[in-house]
């Protein structure tokens, strides 16, 4: 199997790039925002406590997502490898997913990190905000939180696979080809 994580903070891109990145290298694309969303848009009781919570820009318990991680890797025994995306967000996810993995006797291969000012990001995801329908995008103080909580919580995600030398950073402004380009060949170099 290989892995990945696209890793980044909101806005960066991740979501943009994996849908051209499962398609060019066959893996399964798990995205933990995804999966929150499609439990909000059933009115699940899980989705109904994720809403209030990605509504303030604040993460949603790691219990619940390394759940969602846990199931979605058993559901998918046959998958050439997985990219991770918007996952893991805090240390403690990061943690369960070695763990996760070690028992598919599995790891991640490398960590794609997407390098974006926070300007960029602010007027990426109100630009979003006017079409994508997304409570969270519309307005400035949520994202403004999303991005705090980010360097609050998720950065220390980079420190925890750089101990394993496995963070490679990309540059995540310019066309969406050009930074696809980029992280393909960061993907080759380790692949073959
Ligand atoms: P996510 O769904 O992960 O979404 P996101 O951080 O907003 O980024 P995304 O990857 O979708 O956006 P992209 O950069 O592609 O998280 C949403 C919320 O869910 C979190 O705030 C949290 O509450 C919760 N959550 C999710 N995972 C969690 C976890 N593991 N633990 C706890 N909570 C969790 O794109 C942004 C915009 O930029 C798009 O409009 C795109 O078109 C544009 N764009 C992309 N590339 C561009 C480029 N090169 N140039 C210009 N614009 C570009």
């Amino acid at each position: 199997m290989f892995n990945i994580i696209l890793f980044g903070p909101p806005g960066s891109g991740k979501g943009t790039q994996s849908e051209k990145l499962i398609a060019k290298y066959q893996l399964k694309h798990l995205s933990t925002g995804d999966i929150l969303r499609s439990e909000i848009a059933a009115k699940t009781p899980l989705g109904l406590e994720a809403k209030s919570i990605m509504d303030k820009g604040q993460l949603v318990p790691d219990e619940v997502v390394i759940g969602m991680i846990s199931s979605a890797l058993d559901a998918n025994p046959q998958a050439k490898g997985f990219l991770f995306d918007g996952f893991p967000r805090t240390e403690a996810q990061s943690e369960a997913l070695d763990a996760l993995l070690k028992l598919k006797h599995s790891a991640i291969n490398v960590v794609l990190a997407l390098e974006v000012t926070e300007e960029e990001l602010v007027k990426r995801l109100l630009n979003r905000g006017l079409t994508s329908g997304r409570s969270d995008d519309t307005n400035e103080d949520v994202i403004r939180a999303r991005i705090a909580e980010y360097n609050k919580k998720t950065t220390v995600v980079a420190d925890y696979y750089k101990r394993f030398n496995k963070v490679v950073s990309v540059k995540g402004i310019g066309s969406v080809d050009e930074i696809f380009n980029s992280l393909c060949k960061e993907i080759d170099k380790r692949i073959a």
